[in-house]
């Protein structure tokens, strides 16, 4: 593809000029990883490095445990520790020579190993005294596709989708499709990626049909050198829909069979299938409460189909009964009383908030309280409530907020990364999942920077200690320059962008003031006859004229009580709750006194204001970084960062606009005049 945008992080043109030059390569040619690693090498310097045996100074040795070059370097139980995906980079030094080693106990961390080499030449981070040992902080780490079998991507920014792009009655494959399904097992490779889940969660039952699973066979014979499983989402009642059965009850023998069945006909085709995808009884779709059993019954029948195959069900936790009681309290209530219920190949996937996504949310009370079930958090990589995409928001700060957030499930520093990835409770399951924001747009995903979205999500996958900070630096250097001159002030705004974002569209703890449907812009007035309660952003904001929030303390609707002390006493106190949660745990009088002396009304406005110089600022940061890129990605971006500080300005008149009615009171005479009606 000619955009430049399409290389994503992977362009290596520094390959040669920021590094020694390797005199040779000693590896078995005929290994994934080193055939990889030579095609790039080859691609980007022109040159093929040669492939040399015996000691020669400045040699590449690159192999597993198993290989002669490596069984010699006497670093067998470091491999080992490393287990299959981990891997080490050293640099050893005999009689005056230097070599330097990937090693690795399996050929799945041998690729990951050689695209860290390939990484660290680009990012100007190698050197001859490299001592790296890497492993995985989850087993799991796979992206979740919404993709409809037509083509269409439920709430994708970023074209249709690239797994199932022709018609919907009779799948296709074309070349084109091979070559961009290679290109993105190679991008996900180079991040460590392990898994796709190739449909909407919103599953068709059309899914599991002879038809697609040959395709998805197709799919997977592509990304299995890449150590890339596939798993698919299934839609509850598929015995029912797809298998004419009279029921899809999880307990009836039949249907039973059926999955059974149904399990085996995929490993026959796709022998390390990694198994399913659930969102039952959540937004009107089938599942095992529709005939009186529980998301354990539901979950445990499908595991047991897949066991014998080595599959797992990842089984969502996005479940919400309109009007049962306060929205955010709701998946703790259906699932605690099922912990401990579920085999051991069931993980619950939890979104990291307690409602869906927003710009900013406590993390979910599920992680820590679910101690005998393993859980994996599901963060959203797609701007649905982000601005599309539009902005230029870089979400790895978010998830890094996320990931240590503090649950004191077990103490101090019982962070949310700490329960779920084996550290806290000693589970054999983990994973991560994000929500993928890839489709067909020459630069894959919309807007540039929401490639170091996808690039973030998989590292912290990777690593769920690495900071935001060491995340996009690796990401600008690799993308776009190294020069110091242009990574610091980009690298500024992306850490900022988050935070902008937030301030301008829902600030000090607002939540869910979207449009209604589609999510992009502000609505805090809507109020659409008939519809769900708790899809109306007024169900969320409850401004009057005697305040605004959502009082989830004791005395409103409680949620505070399902977090672990301290913190349930924190949020629970308006004068301890952190501000940037405040309106999210309690309402407040329009004069409410905030920690920085100003009043409530006043902070607000001065906090949406905030957001909307921030953007200014980024456009302004952007415009001088034009002479370090090229045209084409300078334009793209200068006209994304256009559009979002129009958007700023518009979310901060429509919020102040329509909540100042109810304040009564002035927008400060310092900040920027509403330019809206
Ligand atoms: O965020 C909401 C979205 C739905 C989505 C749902 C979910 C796939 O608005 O589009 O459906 O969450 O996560 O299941």
């Amino acid at each position: 593809n000619a955009e430049n945008g399409h290389q994503l992080w992977l362009r290596f043109d520094r390959l040669e000029a920021e590094s020694p030059v390797f005199s040779g390569i000693n590896a078995d040619k005929s290994k994934f990883a080193v055939k990889e690693f030579q095609q790039i090498w080859k691609e980007k310097t022109g040159k093929l490095l040669p492939v040399v045996s015996g000691q020669i100074d400045n040699q590449l040795i690159v192999g597993t445990r198993k290989d002669k070059n490596i069984l010699s370097l006497g670093i067998d139980k470091e491999l080992v520790r490393q287990g299959k995906e981990g891997y080490v980079i050293k640099t050893i030094s005999k009689q005056n020579k230097t070599f330097t080693v990937v090693a690795s106990a399996d050929e799945k961390g041998l690729l990951y190993g050689v695209y860290h080499l390939l990484r660290i030449l680009q990012t100007g981070e190698f050197n001859k005294a490299l001592n790296i040992s890497e492993k995985p902080s989850y087993s799991v780490r796979v992206l979740n596709h919404w993709d409809n079998l037509d083509g269409t991507i439920e709430r994708g920014y970023a074209g249709r989708s690239i797994f199932w792009r022709y018609s919907e009655e009779h799948p296709t494959i074309t070349d084109k499709d091979i070559s961009l399904w290679r290109e993105y097992a190679r991008a996900n490779a180079s991040i460590g990626i392990n898994g796709s889940v190739l449909n909407n969660v919103n599953a068709s039952p059309k899914m599991l049909s002879e038809e697609y699973l040959l395709k998805v066979k197709a799919i997977a014979s592509e990304l299995r050198p890449y150590n890339i499983k596939v798993y698919l989402s299934i839609n509850f009642s598929s015995p029912t829909n797809l298998g004419g059965l009279k029921t899809s009850d999880p307990l009836n023998p039949e249907v039973k069979m059926w999955w059974a069945k149904k399990v085996n006909e995929i490993y026959k085709l796709i022998p390390d299938f990694g198994g399913f995808l659930v969102k039952a009884n959540s937004e009107g779709l089938p599942g095992p409460q529709d005939f009186g059993r529980t998301h354990a019954d539901g979950a445990n029948m499908l595991a047991d189909a897949l066991k014998p195959h080595g599959g797992i069900v990842m089984w969502r936790a996005f479940v919400y009964d309109a009007g049962k009681d306060d929205r955010a309290k709701l998946a703790y209530k259906e699932f605690m009383p099922l912990d401990g219920q579920f085999r051991d190949n069931v993980i619950i996937q939890v979104k990291n908030g307690p409602i869906d996504f927003q710009p900013r949310e406590p993390f979910s009370p599920l992680f820590g309280a679910m101690k005998k079930t393993p859980l994996m958090p599901e963060v959203q990589i797609t701007q649905e409530y982000l601005g599309f995409s539009n902005h230029l928001v870089f979400l790895s700060t978010m998830w890094e907020e996320f990931l240590e957030s503090d649950t004191y499930c077990n103490g101090k520093g019982s962070t949310v990364a700490k329960t779920t990835d084996g550290t806290i409770f000693k589970q054999k399951l983990t994973a991560i999942a994000g929500v993928a924001n890839i489709g067909l747009d020459a630069n894959w995903c919309g807007h540039q920077f929401a490639q170091a979205n996808w690039y973030a999500f998989g590292r912290l996958a990777w690593n769920n200690s690495l900071t935001s900070a060491k995340i996009a630096d690796e990401w600008i250097k690799q993308t776009f320059s190294s020069d110091a001159k242009f990574v610091e002030p980009v690298k500024s705004m992306m850490l900022e962008s988050r935070e902008a974002t937030v301030n301008y569209m829902m600030p000090l703890g607002l939540h869910h003031l979207f449009a209604y449907g589609h999510h992009y812009g502000p609505e805090p007035w809507c109020d659409v006859a008939g519809a769900r309660q708790d899809w109306m952003p007024k169900y969320y904001h409850n401004a009057s004229v005697k305040g605004i929030g959502f009082d989830r303390s004791t005395t409103g609707s409680n949620a505070v009580l399902q977090y672990f002390s301290p913190l349930k006493e924190d949020f629970n106190d308006a004068n301890t709750c952190p501000d940037k949660y405040i309106l999210w745990f309690h309402f407040l009088p329009w004069d409410f006194k905030m920690k920085s002396g100003r009043i409530l009304w006043d902070e607000l406005c001065y906090t949406y204001d905030k957001g909307v110089q921030q953007t200014r600022e980024f456009q302004k940061n952007w415009d001088k970084a034009e002479r370090f890129v090229d045209p084409e990605r300078f334009t793209q971006v200068q006209n994304r960062l256009r559009i979002q500080a129009h958007d700023a300005v518009w979310w901060k008149d429509a919020c102040l606009l329509y909540f100042q009615q109810f304040s009564k009171r002035p927008i400060p005479y310092d900040i920027e005049r509403p330019v809206y009606k």
